[in-house]
């Protein structure tokens, strides 16, 4: 495989209604995403999940360009064969930045696939055809407008419903939606928002409201707190942000301060990370599922992928096209299917095209740098 060129676009799309988590809003998404392309003119694509702001994690839009632009793409085009295991290594003596290498890793893994003339699930191993999702729903207005919300989701087939919360957005909330709905599978989410110390409020209306997995409650290197809150919970305790890497995963399974892993691909800076934590924290008894961050098709694709691959047990947080974007970047859009499911596409690839004049529309640059 030899590189010809890549092409770095910053897009902007609207996103059907606002999603507020616990450290802010978001009315539209604005990403990069690659397209890299082999002197044979195949083509991959990859999309890096950094926010304009850096609330999620400290990677932000501006940070993972000027990685790509002036580190990454250099190195990549000295490969001599561009996989995405060479990649990932050469791309590892460069600390943190794991959205932006995630970003060009995931085009090199949809390129090889297409090459081969396999789809991205099947040359990640994967064994199922349809994965189950659920939905992640945003902080609200009002109680009443969550409650309709979450209606909504029930109706248009979502099996699985995860809440985002925040001290002042917790019990209340998780509270009506439990009254109206006693048999649905209830998550929640804090991203970090909750002092340590927390805990055991957290806990009361977690168990009273029958909330099955609490994610993140605490910050990123609050393992302590973490493994507190799991030891005798009647929930699990999931980690999204403290799992960044190997020896992370491995402090956290030694503490006992996770009992459910959100891999997001973005995060651990690839699909060949990620795929290597979801195992070990099979092998250490800790189911996995697959995380988002409100992709647009190309890194939702890869995201259904990942999540076809048999250490992901759980329902992923991978909702229909129509979820996030009237007009996607893809297509055929993503839809949701019985039991709450997605179909993996079996196509090439990551199995959905992106259709360059839907991109051009919602683009606010591009730039191609040639090998
Ligand atoms: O913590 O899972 C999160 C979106 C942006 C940033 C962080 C998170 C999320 C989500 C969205 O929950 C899940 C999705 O893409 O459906
Ligand atoms: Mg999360």
């Amino acid at each position: 495989m030899r590189l010809a060129s890549v092409r770095l676009d910053e897009v902007d799309l609207p996103l059907v209604e606002p999603f507020e988590t616990s450290f802010g809003v978001e009315h539209q998404r604005r990403f990069l995403l690659v397209r890299a392309e082999t002197k044979d003119g195949e083509v991959g694509w990859g999309e890096c999940a950094a926010a304009v702001d850096p609330l999620y994690s400290s990677e932000s839009v501006a940070t993972a360009r000027w990685m790509i632009v002036e580190r990454l793409i250099p190195l990549l085009f000295r490969l001599r064969d561009p996989t995405p295991e060479a990649f990932s290594q050469a791309a590892g003596r460069f600390r943190g930045h794991r959205m932006a290498k995630a970003a060009l890793e995931i085009a090199l893994q949809d390129l090889r696939a297409r090459t081969l003339g396999r789809s991205l699930s099947k040359a990640l191993g994967g064994h199922r055809s349809r994965i189950r999702v659920g939905v992640s729903v945003g902080i609200q207005p009002s109680v009443p407008k969550l409650v309709d919300r979450v209606g909504r989701y029930l109706e248009a087939g979502y099996g699985r419903v995860k809440l985002k919360v925040r001290p002042g957005w917790d019990a209340r909330p998780v509270g009506a939606v439990r009254r109206e709905y006693p048999d649905l599978e209830l998550w929640v989410d804090a991203n970090q928002a909750y002092p340590i110390g927390a805990g055991d409020r957290i806990r009361a209306w977690a168990e009273k409201y029958g909330v099955a997995q609490v994610e993140q409650p605490f910050a990123e290197r609050a393992v302590r707190a973490h493994a507190e809150l799991a030891r005798g919970a009647r929930f699990r305790v999931c980690l999204d942000e403290s799992i960044v890497d190997g020896p992370s995963l491995e402090d956290a399974l030694g503490a006992r301060a996770v009992t459910s892993l959100n891999v997001k691909v973005a995060r651990v800076g690839g699909l060949g990370v990620g795929i290597s934590l979801a195992r070990h924290a099979a092998r250490n008894g800790v189911p996995s599922w697959v995380g988002g961050m409100l992709e647009s098709g190309v890194g939702r694709a890869h995201n259904v992928a990942l999540a076809s691959t048999p250490p992901f047990v759980l329902s992923s947080d991978l909702s229909a096209s129509d979820r996030y974007y009237r007009e996607d970047i893809t297509d055929p859009p993503f839809v949701l299917g019985p039991g709450s499911t997605l179909a993996v596409p079996r196509g090439p690839g990551i199995g959905v095209e992106v259709m360059e004049r839907t991109l051009r529309k919602h683009r606010r640059s591009s730039r191609t740098f040639r090998q």
